[in-house]
């Protein structure tokens, strides 16, 4: 007899038994907040940077971090004496995860394309570093050393030349520990949509970048989406950001406290972050939703993994390949698959950030130091935009060169196309070179 009842955490439907539309709300998340006037705060902020430059930063940095800067950037000693303080324990952490994450990027680097497409006709694909990259570390609750780490490190293997960090005051000592361990020797103390718009204008002191990374809250996703608009600068932004997320696949087999684990580790983030299990065991539904209730009466950020998981659902299918087809729909930031044979759920998966095979493979992993990036699309961009990567903070740019022989062999092509375009000039260019290589030849 169950003497105790369980309240049951997440919602639970049965997914064969809905119809299309109650399908797509099973897998809605919830409405970005699209608040007009979050629009119009972070204009204003924006523009007050533009115009007041470092003085607007200082500003800010008073009246919503409640400190009084006398200098943005962290000095030398300064950078020092925060990494002193850092507890060696920590340093050792960091390193391993650095190693772990350079050794995996590393193994990115573009290898470049040199062939003839036709005889005499060369083409290339080449890559250069982006020169100035702008890297966003959120404050906050959580001070996100690891993300210093999933930035900083693929821009150095990159090659771009001027790293900027970013980070609300007073910044983590164990962030500036990271950043210094990373290369970064530029830090700037500000935070929120003016530190984005910093980055994206330039100020007397921060300087302006080619592309901004990183992530934080409303106003900061905000602001990095009006300035890739702005026509005062011409800057690139990452990736579209919303509420972390993630979803387990499971079957009888699972462990259900290491689902609840799970799950709960990325319920912690945010009352805003979407949690979902799919399973075609009810029995381990019931596990997992009694060991979330034990596990959670222990978090210290109960509270808002509660909250979370209230917007959170428990999905139950037919079978597995049924699993991967809700998940491919859903296209999850991080996808856990925990169940008998992980690789053959794998093979069938389609569009998901980053992927957790099997059951030593928590989340946890992946977000610190398994060497994989953290930086993930979110809210079904998956099946559009890729995990960061190194590619990420390169440009490629193709080349071609033609030799006599190549321009005779593909000029018929050209200038038969530049007619059909109604294009003369564009013929012409071919023409003039064909006449006086016909002209040698006699
Ligand atoms: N799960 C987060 C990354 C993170 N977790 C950082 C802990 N620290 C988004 O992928
Ligand atoms: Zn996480």
């Amino acid at each position: 007899t169950t003497s105790t009842i369980t309240a049951t955490l997440m919602q639970r439907l049965d997914w064969q038994a809905l119809d299309d539309q109650a399908r797509c709300q099973a897998l809605s998340r919830s409405p970005l907040i699209g608040d007009a006037n979050l629009e119009q705060q972070v204009k204003d902020i924006i523009d007050t940077v533009a115009s007041q430059g470092d003085a607007a930063l200082k500003a800010f940095s008073r009246s919503f971090d409640r400190v009084e800067l006398d200098a943005l950037r962290m000095s030398d000693q300064a950078i020092e004496a925060a990494s002193m303080r850092v507890d060696g324990q920590i340093k050792a952490a960091i390193e391993q995860a650095k190693a772990n994450i350079e050794t995996f990027h590393q193994a990115q680097a573009f290898k470049g394309i040199d062939l003839e497409t036709q005889a005499g006709v060369r083409c290339e694909l080449r890559s250069e570093p982006i020169e100035k990259v702008g890297l966003y570390i959120p404050g906050g609750s959580a001070p996100l050393i690891s993300t210093v780490l999933m930035l900083a490190l693929p821009a150095k293997i990159a090659g771009c030349q001027q790293r900027v960090l970013v980070s609300p005051p007073p910044i983590n000592d164990a962030i500036v520990y990271a950043a210094k361990a990373c290369g970064i020797t530029d830090i700037y103390q500000v935070g929120g949509a003016q530190a984005i718009a910093a980055l994206a204008l330039g100020t007397e002191s921060v300087p302006a970048v080619d592309k901004i990374f990183g992530p934080g809250n409303r106003y900061v996703t905000e602001a990095k989406r009006l300035v890739a608009q702005d026509s005062r600068c011409v800057v690139s932004i990452d990736m579209p950001a919303g509420p972390s997320e993630v979803l387990v696949i499971a079957d009888g087999d699972a462990n259900p406290d290491f689902i609840a684990a799970d799950l709960l580790s990325q319920a912690e983030h945010g009352p805003d972050s979407q949690v979902m299990l799919v399973t075609d065991s009810q029995t381990l539904a019931d596990a997992v939703n009694l060991s979330l209730s034990e596990q959670l009466a222990r978090l210290p950020r109960a509270e808002i993994a509660t909250q979370a998981l209230s917007a959170s659902r428990t999905l139950m299918v037919a079978d597995m390949a049924q699993a991967a087809e809700v998940s491919n729909r859903y296209g999850p930031e991080h996808l856990i698959i925990q169940t008998r044979a992980p690789r053959e759920v794998l093979s069938k998966i389609r569009a998901a950030g980053s992927v957790f095979l099997g059951a030593y493979t928590p989340e946890s992993v992946g977000d610190y130091a398994s060497g994989t990036n953290h930086v993930l699309p979110t809210y079904g961009y998956s099946r559009a935009v890729s995990s960061l990567s190194l590619a990420d903070f390169s440009r490629r740019f193709t080349v071609q060169e033609l030799s006599a022989q190549g321009l005779q062999g593909l000029g018929e092509c050209v200038m038969t196309l530049a007619s059909a375009e109604l294009l003369d000039a564009h013929r012409n260019a071919v023409a003039v070179r064909l006449a006086t290589l016909t002209g040698e030849e006699k």
